[in-house]
Protein backbone atom coordinates (compact mmCIF):
# COMPACT_ATOMS: atom_id res chain seq x y z
CA UNK A 1 0.00 0.00 0.00
CA UNK A 2 2.84 2.30 0.25
CA UNK A 3 2.43 3.74 -3.26
CA UNK A 4 -0.78 4.75 -2.30
CA UNK A 5 0.25 6.99 0.76
CA UNK A 6 -1.46 10.26 0.46
CA UNK A 7 1.03 11.86 2.16
CA UNK A 8 3.88 11.58 -0.41
CA UNK A 9 4.65 14.90 -2.39
CA UNK A 10 5.95 13.69 -5.70
CA UNK A 11 6.70 16.36 -8.65
CA UNK A 12 4.75 16.13 -11.82
CA UNK A 13 4.57 18.78 -14.69
CA UNK A 14 2.11 21.32 -14.92
CA UNK A 15 -0.59 20.92 -17.52
CA UNK A 16 -0.11 24.64 -18.56
CA UNK A 17 3.26 24.40 -19.51
CA UNK A 18 2.14 21.06 -21.61
CA UNK A 19 -0.31 23.23 -23.60
CA UNK A 20 2.08 26.19 -23.82
CA UNK A 21 4.65 23.87 -25.24
CA UNK A 22 7.28 25.49 -22.90
CA UNK A 23 9.79 24.39 -20.29
CA UNK A 24 8.21 22.02 -18.02
CA UNK A 25 7.17 23.59 -14.83
CA UNK A 26 7.64 21.47 -11.61
CA UNK A 27 5.51 21.76 -8.70
CA UNK A 28 5.12 20.01 -5.79
CA UNK A 29 1.35 17.80 -5.89
CA UNK A 30 -0.36 16.11 -3.46
CA UNK A 31 -1.19 13.43 -6.04
CA UNK A 32 0.83 11.91 -8.88
CA UNK A 33 -1.11 10.49 -11.88
CA UNK A 34 0.58 6.90 -10.94
CA UNK A 35 -0.73 7.15 -7.31
CA UNK A 36 -4.22 7.59 -8.55
CA UNK A 37 -4.15 4.68 -11.39
CA UNK A 38 -2.99 2.20 -8.10
CA UNK A 39 -6.46 3.45 -6.94
CA UNK A 40 -8.01 2.67 -9.94
CA UNK A 41 -6.31 -0.52 -10.17
CA UNK A 42 -7.09 -1.94 -6.37
CA UNK A 43 -9.69 -4.72 -6.18
CA UNK A 44 -12.94 -3.37 -6.29
CA UNK A 45 -13.87 -4.03 -2.73
CA UNK A 46 -10.85 -2.63 -1.21
CA UNK A 47 -11.39 0.80 -3.28
CA UNK A 48 -15.12 1.28 -2.50
CA UNK A 49 -13.76 0.41 1.64
CA UNK A 50 -10.90 3.24 1.38
CA UNK A 51 -13.95 5.30 0.08
CA UNK A 52 -16.24 4.84 1.94
CA UNK A 53 -13.80 5.45 4.77
CA UNK A 54 -12.48 8.62 3.82
CA UNK A 55 -16.02 9.52 3.03
CA UNK A 56 -17.37 9.02 6.64
CA UNK A 57 -14.11 10.77 8.18
CA UNK A 58 -15.50 13.75 6.53
CA UNK A 59 -19.50 13.97 6.10
CA UNK A 60 -22.35 12.51 6.70
CA UNK A 61 -22.34 9.42 4.89
CA UNK A 62 -26.46 9.19 4.49
CA UNK A 63 -26.61 13.11 3.34
CA UNK A 64 -26.62 13.91 -0.50
CA UNK A 65 -26.79 17.60 -1.56
CA UNK A 66 -29.74 18.37 -4.30
CA UNK A 67 -29.01 20.95 -7.00
CA UNK A 68 -31.50 21.90 -9.38
CA UNK A 69 -30.12 22.79 -13.70
CA UNK A 70 -31.87 25.10 -15.75
CA UNK A 71 -30.53 25.68 -19.16
CA UNK A 72 -30.96 29.76 -19.42
CA UNK A 73 -29.74 30.19 -22.79
CA UNK A 74 -30.00 26.94 -25.27
CA UNK A 75 -27.87 25.73 -28.19
CA UNK A 76 -26.59 27.76 -31.19
CA UNK A 77 -22.85 27.68 -29.07
CA UNK A 78 -19.98 28.36 -31.38
CA UNK A 79 -17.66 25.76 -29.68
CA UNK A 80 -17.04 22.65 -30.85
CA UNK A 81 -17.07 20.39 -27.72
CA UNK A 82 -17.39 17.16 -28.78
CA UNK A 83 -19.62 15.79 -26.46
CA UNK A 84 -22.28 18.74 -26.46
CA UNK A 85 -25.36 18.94 -28.34
CA UNK A 86 -25.65 22.67 -27.83
CA UNK A 87 -22.99 23.22 -30.33
CA UNK A 88 -23.91 24.88 -33.34
CA UNK A 89 -22.09 23.07 -36.00
CA UNK A 90 -23.06 19.65 -34.85
CA UNK A 91 -26.61 18.79 -36.23
CA UNK A 92 -29.37 17.32 -33.34
CA UNK A 93 -32.45 17.68 -32.11
CA UNK A 94 -31.92 20.58 -29.68
CA UNK A 95 -33.76 23.77 -30.30
CA UNK A 96 -31.68 27.33 -30.12
CA UNK A 97 -33.62 29.75 -27.75
CA UNK A 98 -32.29 32.94 -26.98
CA UNK A 99 -31.40 34.41 -23.17
CA UNK A 100 -34.77 32.89 -20.76
CA UNK A 101 -37.11 35.81 -19.59
CA UNK A 102 -36.47 36.64 -15.96
CA UNK A 103 -39.68 35.47 -14.70
CA UNK A 104 -39.53 31.68 -16.47
CA UNK A 105 -36.32 31.77 -14.86
CA UNK A 106 -38.00 32.47 -11.31
CA UNK A 107 -40.87 30.27 -11.75
CA UNK A 108 -38.50 27.87 -12.19
CA UNK A 109 -36.21 28.29 -9.25
CA UNK A 110 -39.03 28.71 -7.09
CA UNK A 111 -40.42 24.72 -7.89
CA UNK A 112 -37.30 23.58 -7.91
CA UNK A 113 -37.01 24.61 -4.07
CA UNK A 114 -40.71 23.79 -3.58
CA UNK A 115 -39.28 20.27 -4.61
CA UNK A 116 -36.36 20.56 -1.65
CA UNK A 117 -33.57 21.64 -4.14
CA UNK A 118 -31.03 23.43 -2.20
CA UNK A 119 -28.95 24.98 -4.83
CA UNK A 120 -30.51 26.23 -7.94
CA UNK A 121 -27.75 26.01 -11.39
CA UNK A 122 -28.28 28.38 -14.16
CA UNK A 123 -26.96 27.33 -17.27
CA UNK A 124 -25.73 28.99 -20.72
CA UNK A 125 -24.55 28.20 -23.60
CA UNK A 126 -21.90 30.40 -24.19
CA UNK A 127 -18.50 30.43 -25.18
CA UNK A 128 -18.33 33.20 -22.41
CA UNK A 129 -20.75 35.92 -21.46
CA UNK A 130 -21.34 39.47 -23.52
CA UNK A 131 -21.18 42.30 -21.33
CA UNK A 132 -24.78 42.81 -22.80
CA UNK A 133 -25.87 38.97 -21.84
CA UNK A 134 -24.82 39.15 -17.88
CA UNK A 135 -26.41 42.10 -16.78
CA UNK A 136 -29.99 40.06 -16.55
CA UNK A 137 -28.17 36.88 -15.34
CA UNK A 138 -26.90 39.02 -12.56
CA UNK A 139 -30.38 40.36 -11.76
CA UNK A 140 -31.65 36.10 -11.63
CA UNK A 141 -28.66 35.38 -9.32
CA UNK A 142 -29.83 38.11 -6.54
CA UNK A 143 -33.21 37.39 -6.91
CA UNK A 144 -32.92 33.81 -7.06
CA UNK A 145 -30.60 33.86 -4.30
CA UNK A 146 -32.93 36.46 -2.52
CA UNK A 147 -35.25 33.14 -2.52
CA UNK A 148 -33.18 31.71 -0.12
CA UNK A 149 -31.20 28.73 -2.37
CA UNK A 150 -27.69 28.47 -3.07
CA UNK A 151 -27.19 29.70 -6.49
CA UNK A 152 -24.70 28.48 -9.06
CA UNK A 153 -24.15 29.63 -12.67
CA UNK A 154 -22.37 27.86 -15.56
CA UNK A 155 -21.96 30.94 -18.26
CA UNK A 156 -18.57 29.92 -20.52
CA UNK A 157 -15.55 31.67 -19.92
CA UNK A 158 -14.84 34.59 -17.71
CA UNK A 159 -12.99 37.91 -18.53
CA UNK A 160 -11.75 40.37 -16.00
CA UNK A 161 -13.90 41.73 -14.06
CA UNK A 162 -17.07 39.48 -14.87
CA UNK A 163 -16.20 37.00 -11.72
CA UNK A 164 -16.14 39.93 -9.41
CA UNK A 165 -19.83 40.67 -11.03
CA UNK A 166 -21.34 37.39 -10.26
CA UNK A 167 -19.70 38.13 -6.92
CA UNK A 168 -21.70 41.00 -6.28
CA UNK A 169 -24.52 39.96 -7.51
CA UNK A 170 -24.68 36.85 -4.60
CA UNK A 171 -23.60 33.76 -7.32
CA UNK A 172 -21.98 31.02 -4.16
CA UNK A 173 -20.75 28.65 -7.23
CA UNK A 174 -19.60 29.00 -10.71
CA UNK A 175 -19.40 25.54 -12.77
CA UNK A 176 -16.43 25.20 -15.28
CA UNK A 177 -15.28 22.25 -15.72
CA UNK A 178 -11.82 20.74 -17.16
CA UNK A 179 -13.92 17.76 -18.63
CA UNK A 180 -10.43 15.67 -18.88
CA UNK A 181 -6.98 14.47 -19.13
CA UNK A 182 -4.77 17.57 -20.90
CA UNK A 183 -3.42 15.19 -23.24
CA UNK A 184 -6.77 13.95 -24.64
CA UNK A 185 -8.40 17.67 -24.16
CA UNK A 186 -7.33 18.36 -27.87
CA UNK A 187 -8.91 15.49 -28.81
CA UNK A 188 -12.58 16.53 -27.79
CA UNK A 189 -12.60 20.32 -28.06
CA UNK A 190 -10.19 22.68 -29.98
CA UNK A 191 -11.96 26.15 -29.89
CA UNK A 192 -10.52 26.98 -26.61
CA UNK A 193 -7.39 25.91 -24.46
CA UNK A 194 -6.90 24.19 -21.29
CA UNK A 195 -5.07 27.06 -19.84
CA UNK A 196 -8.02 29.10 -20.86
CA UNK A 197 -10.02 26.98 -18.70
CA UNK A 198 -7.61 27.03 -15.88
CA UNK A 199 -7.30 30.99 -16.21
CA UNK A 200 -11.53 30.87 -15.68
CA UNK A 201 -11.45 29.03 -12.47
CA UNK A 202 -8.53 31.06 -11.56
CA UNK A 203 -10.47 34.43 -11.78
CA UNK A 204 -13.81 32.22 -9.98
CA UNK A 205 -11.18 31.75 -6.93
CA UNK A 206 -10.11 35.38 -6.93
CA UNK A 207 -13.61 36.31 -6.85
CA UNK A 208 -14.08 34.57 -3.97
CA UNK A 209 -17.08 32.27 -5.52
CA UNK A 210 -16.95 28.25 -4.73
CA UNK A 211 -15.46 26.41 -7.82
CA UNK A 212 -17.09 23.24 -9.25
CA UNK A 213 -15.49 22.06 -11.48
CA UNK A 214 -15.01 18.13 -12.73
CA UNK A 215 -15.67 16.58 -15.80
CA UNK A 216 -16.27 13.63 -18.48
CA UNK A 217 -15.95 10.20 -18.53
CA UNK A 218 -16.83 7.97 -21.33
CA UNK A 219 -15.51 9.65 -24.22
CA UNK A 220 -13.02 7.00 -24.87
CA UNK A 221 -10.31 8.41 -22.77
CA UNK A 222 -7.77 5.64 -21.14
CA UNK A 223 -7.64 4.75 -17.58
CA UNK A 224 -4.75 6.88 -16.88
CA UNK A 225 -6.53 9.72 -18.42
CA UNK A 226 -9.35 9.41 -15.90
CA UNK A 227 -6.54 9.51 -13.13
CA UNK A 228 -5.15 12.11 -15.18
CA UNK A 229 -8.23 14.60 -14.83
CA UNK A 230 -8.44 13.24 -10.98
CA UNK A 231 -4.87 14.68 -10.44
CA UNK A 232 -5.55 17.96 -12.20
CA UNK A 233 -8.35 18.88 -9.73
CA UNK A 234 -6.66 16.92 -6.47
CA UNK A 235 -3.95 18.92 -6.88
CA UNK A 236 -5.31 22.12 -7.45
CA UNK A 237 -4.33 25.03 -4.75
CA UNK A 238 -7.50 24.51 -3.39
CA UNK A 239 -9.02 21.23 -4.91
CA UNK A 240 -13.30 22.45 -5.87
CA UNK A 241 -15.74 22.65 -3.47
CA UNK A 242 -17.86 20.55 -5.75
CA UNK A 243 -16.63 17.94 -8.12
CA UNK A 244 -19.12 16.96 -10.94
CA UNK A 245 -18.47 13.69 -12.46
CA UNK A 246 -20.14 13.30 -15.40
CA UNK A 247 -21.08 10.01 -17.35
CA UNK A 248 -20.92 11.12 -21.13
CA UNK A 249 -24.89 11.14 -22.63
CA UNK A 250 -24.55 10.39 -26.08
CA UNK A 251 -26.56 12.69 -28.32
CA UNK A 252 -26.68 11.69 -32.08
CA UNK A 253 -25.32 14.50 -34.41
CA UNK A 254 -22.23 14.89 -31.83
CA UNK A 255 -18.70 13.41 -32.92
CA UNK A 256 -18.92 11.72 -29.51
CA UNK A 257 -21.60 9.71 -30.63
CA UNK A 258 -21.51 6.06 -30.52
CA UNK A 259 -18.45 5.66 -28.72
CA UNK A 260 -17.86 2.59 -26.94
CA UNK A 261 -19.76 2.56 -23.46
CA UNK A 262 -17.55 2.42 -20.58
CA UNK A 263 -17.75 -0.40 -17.98
CA UNK A 264 -20.01 1.04 -15.09
CA UNK A 265 -17.41 0.07 -12.50
CA UNK A 266 -15.15 1.85 -14.00
CA UNK A 267 -17.25 5.18 -13.68
CA UNK A 268 -17.88 3.78 -10.13
CA UNK A 269 -14.16 3.79 -9.57
CA UNK A 270 -14.03 7.57 -11.09
CA UNK A 271 -16.12 8.36 -8.06
CA UNK A 272 -13.97 6.72 -5.10
CA UNK A 273 -10.78 7.96 -7.00
CA UNK A 274 -12.28 11.34 -6.65
CA UNK A 275 -13.11 11.04 -3.13
CA UNK A 276 -10.06 9.51 -1.58
CA UNK A 277 -8.38 12.15 -3.42
CA UNK A 278 -10.32 15.32 -2.40
CA UNK A 279 -11.56 13.94 0.56
CA UNK A 280 -13.47 17.58 1.75
CA UNK A 281 -15.09 18.17 -2.03
CA UNK A 282 -18.76 17.17 -2.67
CA UNK A 283 -18.26 14.85 -5.43
CA UNK A 284 -21.20 14.92 -7.45
CA UNK A 285 -23.10 11.55 -9.52
CA UNK A 286 -23.66 14.32 -12.60
CA UNK A 287 -25.09 13.21 -16.07
CA UNK A 288 -25.72 9.44 -16.54
CA UNK A 289 -27.88 8.76 -14.04
CA UNK A 290 -31.02 7.97 -16.13
CA UNK A 291 -28.86 5.43 -17.72
CA UNK A 292 -27.89 3.71 -14.54
CA UNK A 293 -29.96 1.48 -12.76
CA UNK A 294 -30.62 1.81 -9.14
CA UNK A 295 -27.90 -0.33 -7.81
CA UNK A 296 -25.27 1.72 -9.67
CA UNK A 297 -26.16 4.81 -8.20
CA UNK A 298 -26.02 3.11 -4.73
CA UNK A 299 -22.75 2.00 -5.61
CA UNK A 300 -21.81 5.76 -6.34
CA UNK A 301 -23.34 6.90 -2.79
CA UNK A 302 -20.92 3.88 -1.40
CA UNK A 303 -17.98 5.18 -3.15
CA UNK A 304 -18.09 8.67 -1.88
CA UNK A 305 -20.40 10.69 -4.28
CA UNK A 306 -22.87 13.37 -1.97
CA UNK A 307 -24.52 15.33 -4.28
CA UNK A 308 -26.43 15.05 -7.56
CA UNK A 309 -28.28 17.13 -10.43
CA UNK A 310 -32.60 17.02 -9.21
CA UNK A 311 -35.44 17.36 -11.26
CA UNK A 312 -36.26 15.66 -14.60
CA UNK A 313 -33.73 17.20 -17.24
CA UNK A 314 -30.42 18.29 -16.90
CA UNK A 315 -29.36 21.35 -19.62
CA UNK A 316 -30.89 19.55 -22.71
CA UNK A 317 -30.88 16.16 -22.09
CA UNK A 318 -33.36 13.65 -19.43
CA UNK A 319 -32.49 13.15 -15.29
CA UNK A 320 -34.60 10.66 -13.34
CA UNK A 321 -38.07 12.09 -12.46
CA UNK A 322 -38.07 13.86 -8.89
CA UNK A 323 -40.92 10.97 -7.63
CA UNK A 324 -38.05 8.23 -8.50
CA UNK A 325 -35.12 10.05 -6.82
CA UNK A 326 -37.20 10.43 -3.60
CA UNK A 327 -37.75 7.25 -3.93
CA UNK A 328 -34.07 6.16 -4.33
CA UNK A 329 -33.23 8.34 -1.29
CA UNK A 330 -36.32 6.24 0.77
CA UNK A 331 -34.70 2.66 -0.01
CA UNK A 332 -31.01 3.81 0.37
CA UNK A 333 -32.11 5.83 4.09
CA UNK A 334 -30.39 9.24 2.02
CA UNK A 335 -31.52 12.37 3.11
CA UNK A 336 -30.93 15.91 0.71
CA UNK A 337 -28.95 18.46 2.02
N1 LIG B 1 -21.22 26.63 -22.15
C1 LIG B 1 -20.63 26.60 -20.86
C2 LIG B 1 -19.32 25.85 -20.85
O1 LIG B 1 -19.15 24.92 -21.63
O2 LIG B 1 -18.47 26.19 -20.03
C3 LIG B 1 -21.54 26.06 -19.79
C4 LIG B 1 -22.49 24.90 -20.07
S1 LIG B 1 -21.72 23.36 -20.53
C5 LIG B 1 -23.05 22.49 -21.24
C6 LIG B 1 -21.39 22.62 -18.96
C7 LIG B 1 -20.76 21.26 -18.93
O3 LIG B 1 -21.72 20.25 -19.23
C8 LIG B 1 -19.63 20.93 -19.89
O4 LIG B 1 -18.41 21.47 -19.51
C9 LIG B 1 -19.60 19.42 -19.84
O5 LIG B 1 -18.71 18.99 -18.83
C10 LIG B 1 -21.04 19.05 -19.49
N2 LIG B 1 -21.69 18.34 -20.60
C11 LIG B 1 -22.13 18.89 -21.75
N3 LIG B 1 -22.65 17.96 -22.57
C12 LIG B 1 -22.54 16.77 -21.93
C13 LIG B 1 -22.88 15.43 -22.27
N4 LIG B 1 -23.42 15.12 -23.44
N5 LIG B 1 -22.63 14.45 -21.37
C14 LIG B 1 -22.07 14.76 -20.18
N6 LIG B 1 -21.73 16.01 -19.80
C15 LIG B 1 -21.94 17.01 -20.67
C1 LIG C 1 -21.95 19.53 -15.12
O1 LIG C 1 -20.83 19.10 -14.80
N1 LIG C 1 -22.90 18.78 -15.68
C2 LIG C 1 -24.07 19.58 -15.98
C3 LIG C 1 -23.69 20.97 -15.38
N2 LIG C 1 -22.34 20.78 -14.99
C4 LIG C 1 -23.92 22.18 -16.14
C5 LIG C 1 -24.44 19.55 -17.41
C6 LIG C 1 -24.70 18.17 -17.96
C7 LIG C 1 -25.19 18.34 -19.35
C8 LIG C 1 -25.63 17.05 -19.97
C9 LIG C 1 -26.08 17.25 -21.38
C10 LIG C 1 -27.30 18.12 -21.52
O2 LIG C 1 -28.29 17.96 -20.80
O3 LIG C 1 -27.29 18.97 -22.44
FE1 LIG D 1 -20.87 25.44 -25.94
FE2 LIG D 1 -20.59 24.75 -23.39
FE3 LIG D 1 -21.63 23.02 -25.20
FE4 LIG D 1 -19.05 23.60 -25.29
S1 LIG D 1 -20.12 22.56 -23.59
S2 LIG D 1 -20.44 23.54 -27.03
S3 LIG D 1 -19.06 25.76 -24.67
S4 LIG D 1 -22.52 24.94 -24.53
Amino acid sequence: MSELNMDVNVSVVEASSIKRNVAPVETEQRWSVAQIVALFELPFSDLIHRAQTVHRENFDPNAVQVSTLLSIKTGGCSEDCGYCPQAARYHTDVENEPLMPIDEVLAAARAAKESGASRFCMGAAWRSPKQKDLEPVLKMISEVKAMGLQTCATLGMLKEGQAAQLKDAGLDYYNHNLDTAPEFYGDVITTRTYQDRLDTLDSVREADINVCCGGIIGMGESRNQRAGLIAQLANMERPPESVPINLLTQVEGTPLHGVEDLDQFEFIRTIAAARITMPKSFVRLSAGRQSMHEGIQALCFIAGANSIFYGEKLLTTGNPEAETDKQLFAKLGLHPI
